[in-house]
């Protein structure tokens, strides 16, 4: 990646890219639907990305990512990783069948949607992706309903490997990602992608929220490896310590919850404890065999 994207200046997509694309390395072929990423990939004959990239339809990045394995295939070119990178809208909503079927084929890439919470490129529109209490244009005062759970839908389809990382935290995102990468059939990445124009926060509090995403468990650092569930990094430390913060700490950084009201806080709160809840049962059974 180089110096100089047309993203938002402190955009965390930014800061994950950097990462996933030091360790995807060099033999690597990209597949994106229409996104905040093809922006930051820039216009043609511009680009701030020196890797082969296709720009797809919205809907088919993983359709997209099945004709290009099944082409290196072919021709027998068994050390590219093929790549498809969508936001939540493109993931959780539009390309989901396309993603689905993929999985279901068991096909040879790895897709990672990084998770902004919204349309955030066309100015903010809900996704089902966006949580419960989040300002949209489109949902205007609060949204009511929780978040798709998409690595339950996605663990359904029996992948060999998923995971879920944020850029607050560079290191257990890059390994992952390296770990993805080396393994053979479909992999599926989530990445929480805090953006400051879309939920409304000063750039310089990309790091912090998105380090209170994971201490109050609104997000949650895990790799589930053929059905087998692990916390790992800041998660796993605090499935040891039983300690996570509240999530009004995080909601009242950011403009997009101004207008949630306590009542919405608790029923919000209600719907983290029991998710967490959940992913400690599973580790600690992993942790014991
Ligand atoms: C079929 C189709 N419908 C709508 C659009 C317009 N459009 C382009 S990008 C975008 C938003 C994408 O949202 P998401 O996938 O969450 O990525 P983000 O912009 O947040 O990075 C939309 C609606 C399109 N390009 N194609
Ligand atoms: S809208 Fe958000 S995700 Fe998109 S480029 Fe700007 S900061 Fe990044």
């Amino acid at each position: 990646m180089l110096p100089g994207t047309r993203a938002c200046s402190g955009c965390g997509l930014s800061l994950a890219y950097r990462h996933i694309l030091k360790a995807l390395g060099e033999k690597t072929i990209l597949t994106i639907p229409a996104s905040c990423l093809t922006v930051l990939h820039g216009l043609y004959p511009s680009t701030s990305v020196g890797l082969t990239n296709i720009n797809t339809a919205f809907a088919t990045t993983a359709a997209s990512a099945t004709g290009i394995a099944a082409g290196l295939k072919a021709l027998g070119k068994t050390d590219y990783t093929v790549v498809g990178i969508a936001g939540d809208g493109g993931t959780f909503d539009i390309g989901i069948q396309a993603l689905s079927a993929a999985a279901e084929r068991n096909t040879d890439f790895l897709y990672i949607c990084y998770d902004n919470e919204g349309y955030m490129n066309t100015g903010t529109q809900r996704s089902s992706a966006t949580p419960m209490g989040a300002f949209t244009t489109t949902t205007p005062g609060t949204k009511f309903e929780h978040k798709k759970d998409i690595l339950a839908i996605m663990e359904a389809h029996g992948i060999p490997y998923m995971a879920s990382a944020s850029p607050a935290y560079p290191l257990d995102l890059y390994d992952k990602v390296v770990k993805a990468k080396n393994i053979n059939g479909t992999r599926f990445m989530h990445i929480n992608i805090p953006c400051s124009p879309g939920w409304g926060f000063p750039t310089d509090d990309l790091v912090e929220l998105g380090k209170l995403a994971v201490d109050t468990a609104m997000w949650v650092l895990l790799e589930i490896e053929n059905g087998v569930l692990r916390l790992t990094g800041r998660s796993r430390s605090m499935a040891r310590s039983g300690k996570k913060k509240p999530v009004s700490q995080y909601l009242k950084l950011q403009g997009r919850f101004k207008h949630v009201t306590p009542e919405q806080i608790d029923y919000l709160q209600g719907w983290i404890d029991k998710r967490w809840q959940r992913f400690l049962q599973r580790h600690e059974l992993s942790e014991e065999t």
